[in-house]
């Protein structure tokens, strides 16, 4: 037997002293008694009664970071996605067991309390949430940092169906308060905007003053980041705006309240709500100013927190402060550091441009064009005058020293490498800002972080040969298996040390136990009970019934069409058809379950949701298929329900585009809790498969060769239209009222859409991933060899452990250590 090592400290505390912390708190914090408290009552005394560990871990970890002066890393995000914070904080602090006897001796289960949370959905799907588990990682890797963004009143919508087509709701996560927040007014920014730039000589000596036009106060919320085993708690730092001053007291007097009023209005909806477009620029004028709000602010932060600690010399700002841009969001926090340091702080060009691009790393999330932000010229002079200036005097530098020493008197060059896209209209290009801006650029997958040098960004990197290069994403094992899987994560830690969740490499130990029959049942009866209550989840929220012993294939993503999710569409209507020819079609009992939101003007994404919704109102209730096939489209897909439905899949379908998906992260999720990957090579697939081994996913698709190829030679989706008979009859099948009875024609945008133009080539991969599906359904039914599979995946999946990120960014970007904090 190995030793069973433990990172997570058995806190001196007993239940009973726990639950006398927790009924203090009721009756204090929330002014009620036993008899009287609701669920929600209970679970925000829980909170509190958490809150006296955390709150001393954040103070505990400042001291720590104040006192060594080592270089601190600033993760700058317009999205971190959540989701609850109670079981997390609870497993990382060690509590989780204690919580629970207590709560059950108060004659409360613990799930149902935790039930009580909202999930915190600060963001839209794979950036926002890797955000969230890199805020983690780095809080249990002690290193220096803080995440930074915007506190939204309002976070992602809220999804609902109404006859199978989405509605959107809002999201109300704070409506009775937040437990796991401190408001610190005491750090409030006030940032500028608008108005115009003043030019000054004083004693022979050229300056730029800014007047703003208008100026916003800018709060912000701590939430501590508590890190596993509970010794480090980092902070995650969130923008509220306020009106500068609340009242124009002038207007107030003379009889004004409501236009008094209406100023604040206008600055607080800067922090309303969340832009719910994903992969897509929205180039509003209120998103900029998000955007410039928020890096403004925590620019500002940084700099007071630094001259607290080094005084007014800023020499060293640079070596102690590295800046991560989460995508090109903050970009725009790249000419606000020169425009303090030349501006404020009296810095000469060269010398601010310098320490810029030591403090500043970017990553890039995708090559897909309509994600990649520009900025009219226009909106930024006038929302950022300042700004523009620095912008312009940045790229001309550039273009005049770097680009023409490497390529003299080369225009088409500087075109294409110049911050400014020429055109009808000018404008910003924020990747070649970011790219410039950055000591280092990474993508998210190997081969994203290749495409990104060969296709996206070729002369920057013929440029500067070093700046581009890979951090494979990953995932926290903390939340996403410990936490959400119990029963295997208990199975496991029968068989390796209890220390995996921070070290995920052991659990490579359960490899030898792959073949292994007691293994394999214990394995699959694991995944078969979690099926089991998976299945009451989706009897409420769709009403229909399923077999838990039934394959559970699983897509859940955002809507998107290069992430195909109307190929898994067209493939179970071939199958339906199929059965429906052949009441005996040989196949083993499949529910297909989707979740997913779209972007409320995203046309084509919500045809594609309600044509799901329709096909599987139809397959569900036909008599003659006999249950062989259910469809279920969870409402509202969200961080708390992936965290229920992940230890629940058989299937993992990670089926876009080659080329397309920058990583993915829920492909990471679903292996290492044992489904298997139906996928493309695509993003982190291709590294899943060299992990888990090539026998255990079921790879299907052109690859990306194939897909350059067949454009180049000129795609025509009628000629795969016409040639497959089962293609072209499940896509005619979408045009009549089959689906939509007595209301022809509801679903033909989605026919119309794959036969004349089929941008993410749906139909060449169709026939090879019905082909894939069938794999998927052969070793199903050879138990021993799905479990040996299954088991496999889990037990080769570390390097998708998030602190494996960190690790990369903090020794290849960042150039910072881990920092303990002692009790
Ligand atoms: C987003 O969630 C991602 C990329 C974007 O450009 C935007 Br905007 C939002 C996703 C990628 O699509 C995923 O492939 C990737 O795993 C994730 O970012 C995290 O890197």
């Amino acid at each position: 037997m190995p030793s069973k090592k433990s990172v997570a400290p058995t806190p001196a505390l007993t239940a009973e002293q726990f639950k006398t912390s927790v009924v203090k708190h009721l009756r204090t914090t929330l002014g009620t008694y036993e008899e009287k408290a609701s669920k929600q009552a209970w679970n925000k005394a829980l909170a509190a009664a958490i809150n006296e560990f955390v709150f001393e871990g954040v103070s505990r970890t400042r001291k720590t970071h104040a006192n060594v002066g080592a270089r601190a890393v600033h993760y700058l995000s317009l999205e971190f996605l959540m989701g609850r914070l109670m079981s997390n904080n609870l497993q990382n602090l060690g509590l989780y067991s204690v919580a629970e006897e207590a709560l059950k001796s108060l004659g409360l289960e613990i799930a149902d309390v935790l039930e009580e949370e909202p999930d915190m959905a600060l963001g839209n799907g794979g950036l926002g949430r890797l955000a969230a588990c890199f805020i983690d990682s780095m809080a249990t890797l002690s290193i220096p940092a803080v995440g930074y963004g915007i506190h939204y009143e309002h976070g992602l919508f809220r999804q609902e169906f109404h006859k199978g087509r989405q509605v959107e709701r809002p999201d109300q996560w704070r409506e009775f308060g937040n437990p796991w927040e401190i408001c610190r007014p005491e750090s409030a920014q006030v940032i500028k905007l608008y108005g115009y730039v003043e030019t000054v000589y004083e004693q022979g000596k050229l300056s730029k003053v800014w007047h703003p036009g208008r100026t916003i106060r800018a709060i912000p919320w701590d939430i501590p980041v508590v890190g596993y085993g509970g010794q480090n708690v980092n902070v995650l730092r969130l923008w509220e705006s306020r009106a500068d001053k609340f009242f124009d007291w002038d207007v107030f007097n003379s009889g004004g309240y409501v236009d008094a009023y209406s100023e604040s209005v206008e600055a607080e909806t800067i922090s309303k709500v969340l832009y719910p477009n994903d992969e897509t620029d929205a180039g509003k004028e209120l998103r900029l100013i998000q955007q410039y709000f928020f890096s403004a602010a925590s620019i500002a932060d940084v700099m007071r927190r630094y001259k607290a600690a080094n005084g007014e010399d800023l020499a060293n700002f640079a070596k102690l402060n590295a800046m991560q841009l989460n995508d090109t969001h903050p970009a725009i926090a790249i000419p606000e550091l020169m425009r303090v340091l030349v501006d404020e702080e009296n810095f000469a060009w060269d010398e601010a441009w310098a320490m810029t691009r030591e403090t500043f790393s970017y990553t890039n999330h995708t090559l897909l064009p309509e994600a990649l932000e520009k900025w009219s010229l226009k909106l930024i002079e006038k929302v950022l005058p300042r700004h523009m200036e620095i912008i312009l005097e940045i790229n001309s530098r550039f273009l005049t020293q770097e680009v023409e020493t490497m390529w003299p008197g080369n225009n088409d060059i500087k075109r294409k490498l110049s911050i400014v896209e020429e055109g009808a209209e000018q404008m910003i290009r924020m990747g070649n800002l970011s790219v410039i801006g950055s000591h280092t650029v990474n993508g998210v997958a190997q081969i994203h972080s290749d495409l990104v040098k060969k296709d996206l960004f070729p002369e920057f990197d013929a440029l500067w040969p070093n700046k581009f290069v890979n951090v494979t994403n990953g995932i926290t094992p903390r939340r996403w298996m410990k936490a959400c899987n119990p029963r295997l994560s208990a199975l496991i830690e029968q068989h390796i040390d209890t220390d995996w969740p921070r070290y995920l490499e052991k659990l490579t130990g359960l490899k030898p136990l792959a073949d292994d029959q007691a293994f394999q049942d214990s394995f699959m009866a694991v995944k078969h009970e979690n099926k089991v209550d998976f299945v009451k989840e989706i009897k409420t929220l769709t009403g229909v019934d399923v077999s838990a012993d039934a394959i559970f294939d699983v897509q859940i993503k955002r809507l998107h069409e290069y992430k195909r999710q109307h190929l898994n569409l067209l493939h179970i209507m071939a199958l339906y058809r199929r059965v429906l020819i052949d009441p005996n079609y040989d196949m083993h009992p499949r529910v297909f379950i989707f979740g997913a939101k779209a972007a409320p003007g995203y046309k084509i994404a919500k045809e594609i949701i309600f044509a799901i919704n329709k096909v599987a109102e139809k397959i569900n209730n036909d008599r003659r298929i006999n249950d062989k096939i259910k469809v279920v489209f969870l409402p509202n897909y969200r961080v708390s329900l992936a965290e229920k439905l992940i230890p629940a899949a058989d299937v993992s379908e990670q089926i876009s585009l080659a080329g397309k998906e920058a990583s993915g992260t829920g492909n990471m999720k679903l292996a290492l809790n044992g489904a298997i990957t139906i996928g493309t090579m695509d993003g982190a697939n291709i590294e899943i498969a060299e992990e888990a081994g090539s026998d255990n996913v079921v790879i299907f698709g052109m690859e990306v060769d194939d897909v350059v190829a067949l454009k180049n030679k000129g795609y025509h989706p009628a000629d795969y239209y016409r040639s497959n008979e089962e293609l072209k009859a499940v896509l005619d099948w979408l045009e009549g009222d089959f689906f939509t009875p007595g209301e022809p024609g509801l679903l033909a945008e989605v026919k119309r859409n794959l036969v004349e133009s089929d941008p993410f080539m749906v139909l060449p991969d169709f026939e090879s991933y019905c082909e894939a599906h069938q794999k998927i359904d052969a070793l199903y039914r050879d138990k021993k060899a799905w479990a040996k599979a299954a088991i496999l995946n889990t037990a080769s999946l570390a390097k998708f452990n998030s602190d494996r990120s960190i690790q990369d960014y903090a020794q290849n970007i960042w150039h910072v250590k881990g920092v303990e904090a002692k009790s």
